[in-house]
């Protein structure tokens, strides 16, 4: 039977789009340690007949009829959610982890407070206080930074600054730190100068689930996730609080910011939590870490600067432009065109630009769910060091994508049959 039927009908030219997608998802090394595969019955769910359903409110409190399905649907995503990460309630209906972000902030913060996190620079996010986004314009923003020396975070700085501007938020968790987060000591320092403290593990929520991470919950008063990175999902979020935020954060999502909950999405994030709660995944989250030390090892004997010195976690941050030269852009360019996806980022204290930053930034989530282990690491490795110091050779890059792609074509991508691609 021919592949994707249906689009093949109605929309060849998105149906092409899709398969040519599928092949370059497959054929590289992806890299971004935000991305990953989610599986064929994640797809299934995300593509559902769900999709077609309107039921803005929560179960049981809806405004339109027909709900005894979506229901169903969406308390299984709350009751597993809640059981995984033994929190007191969790909403999941945010569409992404920014709206997400806003709707929290919204539900326990009035605009022009104070609030403190990571420096985007640094490591933080756009919505955790960055200036040009809304959590630096509606807030008071004062973002902490790293120690200078040690690239990591700096407990007694972090105290004094809220000591000093008395937020009345703390955030942790972030986008392109290696290390281990200890939320203890956050929930210490806003304890004691009066502050609530909101975790964002949208990075590392599988490895929370694994086990390779300490659990934010229920120690944070709020906190979100996305559900597409190391949990493996659909493109989701979701909210995670102690009850008595509970009902400020339902309505700061509807009908503060947001209408009618994505339904399929909601299914889908059901199934990655029951996929995550299987003993395979605690394998997976160890093999991801596994992975990222290897890796770590292997730049460094190459030369690379890895900022921290190495890795607690899924990702590495990699200083390029003193170590080896060239600008994070130029590295990731060149990489990409021998078959090894990853970004560019900024490097804490960067003397470059956010467009042309001094890093790069490498995760192993998606190579380790296609079950690349120690020995593809060190290859990686050495692939990664030869790309970049023949950056400006074309044939070089050429022979290196060739032989990425042929590793590539004996680790299975969950959620991509390539036997499909010529029916
Ligand atoms: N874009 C995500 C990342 O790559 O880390 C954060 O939202």
């Amino acid at each position: 039977m021919t592949y994707l039927p249906a689009l093949e009908k109605t929309d060849p030219e998105i149906r092409d789009l899709i398969i040519t997608e599928e092949k370059r998802e497959f054929n590289k090394m992806r890299l971004i340690p935000s991305e990953n595969y989610a599986s064929h019955a994640v797809f299934e769910a995300t593509g559902s007949c769900l999709t077609n359903k309107y039921s803005e409110g929560y179960p049981k409190k809806r405004y339109y009829e027909g709900q005894q399905i979506t229901d169903l649907v969406e308390t299984l995503a709350i009751e597993r959610a809640k059981k995984i990460f033994g929190v007191d309630h969790v909403n999941v209906q945010p569409y992404s982890g920014s709206p997400a972000n806003q709707a929290a902030y919204r539900a326990i913060l009035k605009p022009g407070d104070t609030i403190m996190g990571l420096s985007l620079p640094h490591g933080g996010h756009l919505t955790h206080g960055w200036k040009v986004n809304f959590s630096g314009s509606l807030y008071n923003s004062v973002p902490y930074e790293l120690n200078p020396e040690t690239e990591m975070l700096d407990f007694d700085k972090i105290r004094e600054l809220a000591l000093e501007c008395k937020p009345q938020l703390i955030i942790a968790g972030y986008t392109a730190y290696p290390r281990l987060i200890d939320w203890t000591k956050f929930r210490e320092i806003c304890d004691e100068v009066g502050a609530k403290f909101h975790a964002d593990t949208s990075h590392i929520t599988g490895l929370i689930i694994g086990g390779e991470h300490p659990n934010p919950f229920p120690i944070a008063d709020t906190g979100i996730t996305t559900t597409h990175k190391t949990l493996r999902g659909p493109r989701g979020a979701m909210i995670l609080c102690k009850e008595e935020y509970a009902e400020a954060v339902n309505k700061a999502i509807m009908p503060g910011l947001q209408g009618g909950p994505h339904n399929s999405t909601t299914a889908a994030i059901a199934v990655a939590l029951k996929e995550a709660e299987a003993p395979e995944f605690k394998l997976y989250a160890q093999q991801v870490v596994k992975n990222a030390k290897v890796l770590a090892d292997k730049l460094l004997e190459h030369g690379f600067r890895l900022v921290t010195g190495g890795t607690d976690n899924h990702l590495l941050l990699i200083e390029v432009f003193e170590s080896k030269g060239i600008l994070g852009r130029d590295a990731s360019k060149a990489l990409d065109k021998a078959g090894m996806v990853c970004n560019c980022n900024m490097v804490p204290f960067d003397k470059n630009t956010p467009f042309n930053p001094s890093g790069i930034r490498i995760g192993t989530p998606s190579m380790t769910s296609r079950g690349m282990k120690e020995d593809e690491m060190k290859k990686l490795g050495d692939w990664m060091n030869e790309a970049i110091a023949h950056a400006d050779d074309d044939a070089t890059l050429k022979r290196i994508e060739g032989e990425v792609q042929e590793l590539c074509q004996s680790f299975p991508c969950p959620g991509i049959d390539p036997s499909k691609w010529n029916r």
